[in-house]
């Protein structure tokens, strides 16, 4: 029964083909935008981390120094024997804050959709972490996927999404994924998570201004990536990074901006440009602490905790699952 349904369905597509018809898509719509996960080809995931010591990018600073600072109360939600699952690991620095201060865990899974990163990453924590059960899975964190059986067998689950990647979701496909993560982690499950929080305007636009112009480097890599993978045939000089903070939606815009009028052609499909017409590329949404918290009680998530700096610049938040979903509220 079930292998006749699974013959009858279309054929899954590869990721390249996902790629392909995603960015010619995004290209097509109005206005113009692509989906920000295609920025971590090898050269974006390079530039991210470059991204992450700058001086004026100051989610990362902030989130290891609070992770620092609280380890042993955050340590405290992760109980003895729990698996540890990181949705897009990326690099190894902050769950090593947490690996160090957790007790005895069944096992930590690192999923990233970058297997190289993953599995690199995977290997210098073996090495460091000696006693500890590295499992690292290749996957889409917004898609299904399995974890390994030793962290299905671990009487509890704790998720850790820091770094404010929450804030690169629309707030709906933000409580859809914090849903989605519930499922994956299963009864009972915690989880910690990093979120960017709202602040001044100035603060904001120089973290997608720096001076050094690695941001837009990272931002234009998404057209040498269509360029390659794609046989694109973008200019790079016929584009230029724009980033600004829209205070009514809290949130930062990416753009890439077309410097005149232009075609390109990708994937076989020519695309038109006025002069000033932009791709959105981006939007890194900033909370406040209730908004976010409303967020995650909407999907399923009860909270435990919440941890600033000084400053109140960003945040990190640690939620158990609720047994119970909760209540749909009636329209009107
Ligand atoms: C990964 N993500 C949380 C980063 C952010 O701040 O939204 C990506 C980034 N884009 C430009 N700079 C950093």
């Amino acid at each position: 029964m079930v292998a006749l349904a699974r013959s009858r369905r279309p054929l899954p597509q590869s990721a390249d083909d996902s790629f392909a018809a995603d960015v010619v898509g995004g290209l097509l719509a109005t206005p113009k935008r692509l989906p920000p996960k295609y920025f971590y080809d090898a050269a974006g995931s390079e530039l991210f981390e470059r991204i992450t010591d700058l001086p004026e990018y100051y989610p990362t600073r902030c989130e290891i120094r609070i992770l620092q600072e609280n380890a042993a109360g955050i340590a405290k939600l992760i109980p003895q024997g729990a698996a540890l699952i990181e949705f897009g690991s990326g690099s190894n620095k902050k769950v090593r804050i947490l690996l160090q201060a957790a007790p005895r865990l069944a096992c930590y899974v690192p999923v990233d959709i970058c297997q190289e990163m993953v599995e690199q990453e995977a290997a210098e924590l073996r090495s460091d972490f000696p006693q500890l059960k590295v499992l690292p899975v290749t996957a889409d964190i917004t898609q299904d996927f399995v974890l390994p059986p030793e962290a299905e067998a671990a009487p509890l689950r704790v998720g850790f999404f820091p770094g404010s990647t929450i804030g690169n979701f629309e707030p709906h496909e933000a409580a859809g994924f914090l849903r989605h993560a519930g499922k994956i982690l299963g009864p009972g499950a915690r989880l910690i998570i990093g979120v960017d929080l709202i602040k001044p305007a100035e603060i904001l636009n120089a973290a997608y201004n720096d001076a050094a112009g690695v941001t837009a480097r990272f931002n234009l890599n998404l057209l040498t990536r269509i360029n390659r993978e794609l046989g694109g045939n973008f200019k790079l000089d016929g584009f230029e990074h724009h980033a600004f903070y829209n205070r009514e939606r809290h949130r930062v815009e990416m753009h890439l901006a077309s410097l005149k009028r232009q075609k390109a052609k990708v994937a076989g499909e020519t695309i038109e440009f006025r002069a000033g017409e932009t791709i959105h590329t981006e939007n890194s949404y900033k909370y406040s602490i209730e908004k976010l918290t409303a967020l995650a009680r909407g999907a399923g998530w009860r909270p435990l905790g919440v941890w600033t700096d000084a400053r109140n610049y960003f945040s990190i938040h640690a939620f158990e699952l609720a047994d119970e979903p909760p209540p749909v509220r009636a329209a009107g």
